[in-house]
Formats: structure tokens, C-alpha cells, sequence
């Protein structure tokens, strides 16, 4: 059943709330994704991952479901859906959505229910337990939320303890429950046969607690990690359920999935295990983290290494490929180590031929094909590093409206001495950056809701001259480089099929690599660099001929030895 259509794709991630608003309520929605159909098509994308739009209450924006089969108020109706599907069919563009059920909303019927009583028949949906403590007035066990606190809350109607790994309006299901995971395959089921072709996973590697939810290692910023992410019947649940649902249709099953690395994805994704086709790790993005807290410049060096030991691992395994999410900061330019002054559209282009020419499955997220950056808040220094033009500094207290971020203040209100460092670490992490609105055009708000319409999230100020409208009239904007670039990879067997070698591997200024089919190959050369770099051809490629493919400069130069341009990114068929 499964034709494995992932293979030769490019997926481009929506977030609804954030995309475009059709009914002037400054929130995006089901319509105003069906008016950017064909700049969909346009820019040649051929699959959409559409983050969650089920009827929820927001208190995680969509992650946290309160009716599985319906259509968030907000967003409009099953009727709008069902256009929106019909509409990408016909355009050739496949949709997959997002399957949340690690946790449901605690507004979720059944959750209502499983509070109400001790023997409630939905009671063993959830995780309840006694609390600790000759009271019971301490949780079960240490485990921290994802969002802060203990993965906790006490209940005092049935004097127990239910189990929240993110916000305490999401409260976790228990898969141990066989009804719960009949519920999840007849979800599934209920969108394949709308004509969904796949979902993208949220933290799937998360529903399966340790037995007995014993303590975990104290090791920040999260503990009990280890007690809940792959443990225990991980593997029978996803079988059970690929089974009954996922492996019955023409599906791609992506997975949201901390834990699983370049060096145990073979366990998890090896299309001979058939239960994920890919997942999502995020060893790349915490590239430039230290201690997975504090940010620093992108480690070039680090990230090209990441990306050849997922690039290693047999054709049977595909990578994803992407550099941005709802979640993420902003590509640009975290993943040029933030010097890109004067260069900023070539070192735009350069990261997406270093991601793009590898082999895997890409992703692109909205805003990122104009190249959208963070919010200028004023804490990061907001001139150096958001982007290549002034742009007035806001706070970032003041615009923030991400679960996580205000939950990061209220944890520190009482250690106010520790604001200014939050605030410094939040400029360049909080998720708030991927979700301003989305950049249409010059116009009012961007052009993502009218005039006199307050957007329900700040619109970054640098949209009077980025944003889509001005870049598609640009020959050499961005969004022309990328739609290029899309194209030019779409049934491309070298860049599907050909075989990865990397050159100058321990340079941190270069990445160098080829994808080989039989005696020809793709050269692709990147300079991470503002500065140009000297770069002399590795003896496999000596004395080939070349032709240029893609190059980020409208001056294509030959292949040789020579001087790369500041972030020069050229592609060769040699
Ligand atoms: O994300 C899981 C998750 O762990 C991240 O939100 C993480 O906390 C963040 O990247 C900070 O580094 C998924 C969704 O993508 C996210 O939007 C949801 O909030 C979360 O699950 C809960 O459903
Ligand atoms: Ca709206």
C-alpha cells in the first residue's frame, strides 16, 4: 500500500494561527490558507504539514485537543477542511497533518469525565496517582513539566494527581489503556478517510511511561526524560497502530521525535521496521546550544557533523531535512553564527543549498522562503543580530504570548534578578519567533489580516521590505532562489538517490560534499562565511568537466581552484 511518495517531496509546514487571516479577526484560518493555494503551487512545494487546527481552548495554540474530529472555532469549518484538501489535491500538493495524542486538552470530554471520579469509566485514560508525603501533598514522583513545574497537578475533588508533561492543560494519556489506543487508530482512520495522506507525529516518543513512573535523573532542563521517552512498550504501541491504521493507507508518518539520534534512528525508521518513515531529531538545532540552555553562535563544524552521520546511515533511513519549525527560532541568522551583515540574502540561500542538496526528506516552514528573522527585542542587541537593517527594538516581555515564554516569566517573578538573563536567552530561543504573522506584502499587518485588524501576535517590523510580494517580483530575492531550488530538487536522482561524500571535514568555514550516481556527481560547495574563503578542488574532482546547476550569486563562476564569494553556495553536475 504504502508507494513511499516521501522519497521525492518537499513538505512546507503551516501554522495556521499565523498564516492568513480571511475574516478579519486577526487570526489566521482555514480560508486564508485556501487564498495562498497558488502561491503554494507557486513556489513548488508538493506536500503541506499543517500544524494542529482541531477544536482546542489555545492554551498551547492547537496542542492541546479538545474534539479530534472537529474544526477549531477560530480556524472555521469541517466544510472549509474539506475545501482545503480538495483544493491541494487538485493542485498535486498532499496534506499531512498533526496527530497530538501524547496528551489531550483537560477541556477534551474525556478528560471532563476521568476527573469527575476515582471509578469513572474514563478515569484510566489519564495518569492518576496518590501524591507522596504522609499528606499525599507532594507529586508521585520528580518528573518535571516540558513547560516548567512539575509534570503534576493535584485535584483535590479525588484527592489525587494527574500526569502533565507540558502545560497543565494537557494532560497525558495513558496508552497503557487499550481503549485509549483503539481511540488513537480510529482518530487516524477518521482523517485518512477524509483523504489525509499522513500525519506528523507530536512528541510520539513520549507515550509510553516507565512502569511503576519511578523518579528521574536530575539532569537539566528536564527531568525524568529517560522514564518517559522510548521506554518500556514504545515500539508495541506504534506497531499496534501503524497495524490498524498508519501502514492501511498511502501514508507518510513523520515523527516529532526527542530521543531518537543519527545513532538509533536505524531501530526506529529502517523502512523494514515500518512504524515511522522519518522523524524529526533536533541534534542540528541544539547545535548552537550549550547545555541545551544557553545559545551561542552556530558551531559550524558540530552542525556539518550532525548532518553527515544522519547522511550516513543506510538509503533504508531517510532523514528530514529542515532548519526551522513552529517551535525553532528563526534560521536567519542563527545558523550562520549571526555575521551575515550586508550578505543576508546570500547566506539565506547558502543554508538552504547546504540543507537542501543533502538527501532526505525537506521541509520548508512558512516565512523562512523570505527569509524571516526573530522579533527585534531589544535584549539581544537587536541591531547585530536580528537583521540586516535598522528596525525598531521592542520588549520582548511585551510581545511574547507562547505558553512556555510566559511560563518562564511567572517561574521567575520571584527571582527578578534573573529577568535580564531570561529575557537574553528568550531573544533567541522563544518559540513566539516562528509564529509572528506571516510577511504577504508592505501593506497594513503585512497583509496577513486588514487594515485595522490587531493580529493576534505582533507583526515583525521588518515587513515593509521583506515579505512575499516584493521577493516574487524579484528575480533574485530569496523566494526566487528557493523556488529554483525546488524544483531544481524534485525528481533529481543525484540529490535523491546518489551517494553522500564529504570533503574538508574539519573545516569550520566550509561545507563541501558530493552526491554521486556512477561516474557523475553534484558538487555542492558552501562558505558559511561573510568573508571569502580560498577553496581548491579535492583531487576526485580534478580534471572533470562542470556545469553549473545553482549558484546564489547572479555571477556564476567556474569550478577550480578560486576564491569563494561571502557565503558563496555553488552547485556543479561534474
Ligand atoms: O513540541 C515538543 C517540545 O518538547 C517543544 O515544544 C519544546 O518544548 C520546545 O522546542 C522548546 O525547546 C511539540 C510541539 O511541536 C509544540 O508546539 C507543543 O507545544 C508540544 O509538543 C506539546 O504538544
Ligand atoms: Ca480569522
Amino acid at each position: 500500500m504504502k508507494t513511499r511518495w516521501y522519497k521525492d517531496s518537499f513538505f512546507y509546514q503551516i501554522y495556521p494561527r499565523s498564516f492568513c487571516d480571511s475574516n478579519g479577526d486577526g487570526i489566521g484560518d482555514i480560508r486564508g490558507i485556501i487564498s495562498k493555494l497558488d502561491y503554494l503551487k507557486e513556489l513548488g512545494i508538493t506536500a503541506v504539514w499543517l500544524s494542529p487546527c482541531y477544536k482546542s481552548p489555545n492554551d498551547d495554540n492547537g496542542y492541546d485537543i479538545s474534539d479530534y474530529r472537529d474544526i477549531m472555532d477560530e480556524f472555521g469549518t469541517m466544510a472549509d477542511f474539506d475545501e482545503l484538501i480538495a483544493g491541494l489535491h487538485e493542485r498535486g500538493i498532499k496534506l499531512i497533518m498533526d496527530l497530538v495524542v501524547n496528551h489531550t486538552s483537560d477541556e477534551h470530554d474525556w478528560f471532563k469525565e476521568s476527573r469527575k471520579s476515582k471509578d469513572n469509566p474514563y478515569r484510566d485514560y489519564y495518569y492518576w496517582k496518590k501524591g507522596r508525603g504522609k499528606d499525599g501533598k507532594r507529586p508521585p514522583n520528580n518528573w518535571m513539566s516540558n513547560f516548567l513545574g512539575p509534570a503534576w497537578k493535584y485535584e483535590k475533588e479525588t484527592d489525587e494527581w494527574y500526569m502533565h508533561l507540558f502545560s497543565y492543560k494537557q494532560p497525558d494519556l495513558n496508552w497503557n489503556n487499550p481503549r485509549v489506543r483503539q481511540e488513537v487508530a480510529d482518530i487516524c482512520n477518521f482523517w485518512f478517510e477524509k483523504g489525509v495522506d499522513g500525519f506528523r507525529c507530536d512528541v510520539i516518543t513520549y507515550i509510553s511511561k516507565k512502569e511503576g513512573l519511578p523518579d528521574g535523573k536530575i539532569k537539566l532542563p528536564l527531568i525524568g526524560f529517560e522514564q518517559y521517552c522510548l521506554t518500556d512498550n514504545w515500539h508495541k504501541f506504534i506497531k499496534e497502530l501503524a497495524d490498524r491504521s498508519w501502514n492501511r493507507y498511502d501514508t507518510t508518518m513523520v515523527g516529532e521525535a526527542m530521543g531518537i539520534t543519527s545513532a538509533n534512528a536505524k531501530e526506529y525508521i529502517d523502512e523494514s521496521v515500518g512504524e515511522l518513515d522519518c522523524v524529526f531529531s533536533f541534534e542540528h538545532t541544539n547545535a548552537d546550544r550549550y547545555m541545551q540552555i544557553l545559545p551561542h553562535g552556530m558551531n559550524v563544524r558540530k552542525l556539518k557533523k550532525i548532518f553527515a552521520r544522519w547522511q550516513a546511515l543506510p538509503k533504508t533511513c531517510a532523514p528530514t531535512l529542515f532548519m526551522e519549525n513552529h517551535d525553532q527560532p528563526r534560521c536567519m541568522p542563527r545558523f550562520v553564527s549571526y555575521k551575515c551583515k550586508g550578505h543576508f540574502d546570500e547566506a539565506a540561500k547558502m543554508l538552504a543549498v547546504a540543507l537542501y542538496m543533502q538527501r532526505g526528506v525537506p521541509f520548508v516552514y512558512q516565512g523562512q522562503e523570505i527569509g524571516m528573522t526573530n522579533l527585534p527585542v531589544k535584549e539581544a542587541g537587536y541591531l547585530k543580530e536580528c537583521d540586516d537593517r535598522e528596525n525598531t527594538a521592542m520588549r520582548s516581555i511585551e510581545v511574547y504570548k507562547d505558553v512556555l515564554s510566559v511560563n518562564v516569566y511567572k517561574a521567575l517573578k520571584k527571582f527578578p534578578f534573573l529577568i535580564p538573563v531570561a529575557s537574553k536567552v528568550l531573544a533567541k530561543v522563544a518559540r513566539d519567533h516562528a509564529r509572528t504573522p506571516m510577511q504577504w506584502s508592505a501593506e497594513a499587518n503585512a497583509g496577513f489580516c486588514a487594515a485595522g485588524v490587531t493580529p493576534w501576535m505582533t507583526v515583525n517590523p521588518n515587513f515593509v521590505y521583506k515579505n512575499a510580494d516584493l521577493q516574487k517580483r524579484d528575480p533574485s530575492s530569496i523566494w526566487n532562489f528557493y523556488r529554483r531550488l525546488i524544483k531544481y530538487r524534485l525528481g533529481n536522482e543525484y540529490i535523491i538517490e546518489g551517494e553522500f561524500n564529504e570533503f574538508y571535514k574539519n573545516s569550520g568555514k566550509l561545507y563541501v560534499y558530493e552526491r554521486r550516481v556512477g561516474d557523475k556527481a553534484l558538487a555542492v560547495i558552501c562558505n558559511f562565511t561573510g568573508k571569502p574563503v580560498r577553496f581548491t578542488l579535492p583531487d576526485e574532482w580534478k580534471g572533470k568537466s562542470a556545469h553549473a546547476e545553482l549558484c546564489n550569486y547572479d555571477e556564476v563562476l567556474p569550478l577550480g581552484n578560486r576564491t569563494l564569494r561571502p557565503f558563496e553556495a555553488s552547485v556543479y553536475l561534474i
